[in-house]
């Protein structure tokens, strides 16, 4: 018999490695369940033809015998994202959160305060004028949510890294964790918080973040699965101690990348 060499396929790399993650040895892989993970989920997803998906599928039985280095492949944390043009936008963006969207916490802009903790040099809190002034970076980029759908969304803010050197932050440090004001939280890994397309963001498609994308400020991160960029960030740490997650604590995997 040949041996199989895996090789990238004239296909769309999402859709693919929504399916490469069913393939590789993941936790989650039980709970995200099987509705996304079917040929007809991932033609609902990425409106591929049927031809493509069982191009997708041939590739992905050779893909599930890979070892460690074709997953970091996959999940190279220098890798960019694709972006996209704002004709391509999904409106209305949806709406996503372990509640409905009448309950999104209101946060008070006026007194609000983001603190900073854990690794950093300077654990000042920060208003949100001064998150405001900090070099301005805009994304269209998609956003992947596990239960079965993906949008296209426009995201403003500051690159986070910008942020990071402004608090001194250990970038040595493995971790950075986020609390959120509906107690939701998230962690991540320090080269996905230092990757060019990870932005804290304050606006959404050029006006101010409303309250259901996630006021005052969203960490978005367009090479992560949805349930990883943090909405209402009100606190941001730097630590060595795996800080776990939300979704993650109940199963769903930590380094959730798309
Ligand atoms: N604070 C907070 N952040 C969150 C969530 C949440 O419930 N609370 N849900 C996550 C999930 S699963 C998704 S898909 C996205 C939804 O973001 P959106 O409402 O802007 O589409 O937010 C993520 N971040
Ligand atoms: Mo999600």
């Amino acid at each position: 018999m040949q041996p199989i060499k895996p090789k990238r396929p004239n296909i769309d790399r999402e859709s693919l490695l929504i399916d490469v993650r069913r393939e590789l040895d993941m936790p989650a892989r039980r709970l995200f369940g099987k509705r996304i993970l079917t040929l007809g989920g991932l033609a609902m997803l990425t409106g591929c033809s049927l031809s493509d998906n069982t191009s997708v599928e041939n590739f992905l039985v050779k893909v599930s015998r890979i070892n460690d280095s074709v997953q970091a492949w996959l999940f190279d944390p220098t890798r960019l994202a694709p972006t996209y043009t704002e004709a391509q936008i999904t409106r209305p963006f949806p709406f996503n959160g372990f509640y409905d969207e009448d309950e999104a916490p209101i946060v008070d802009g006026s007194d609000f305060r983001l603190k900073v903790s854990g690794l950093v040099q300077n654990k000042r809190p920060w208003t949100l004028p001064e998150l405001s002034a900090l070099p301005k970076a805009e994304q269209i980029t998609r956003h992947i949510c596990v239960e079965g759908w993906s949008a296209i969304g426009r995201w403003g803010g500051t690159p986070f890294s910008e942020f990071l050197k402004r608090v001194g932050a250990d970038t040595s440090a493995r971790y950075v964790g986020f609390k959120c004001a509906d107690n939701y939280y998230e962690s991540i890994d320090m080269p996905t918080a230092l990757h060019p397309q990870t932005l804290l963001t304050f606006t959404y498609d050029g006006q101010q973040l409303p309250t259901k994308y996630g006021y005052p400020m969203k960490l978005r991160m367009p090479t992560k699965l949805g349930y990883k960029n943090p909405k209402y960030v009100t606190e941001i740490f730097v630590t060595n101690t795996y800080p776990g997650g939300y979704w993650v604590d109940q199963g769903y995997n930590w380094f959730g990348g798309s």
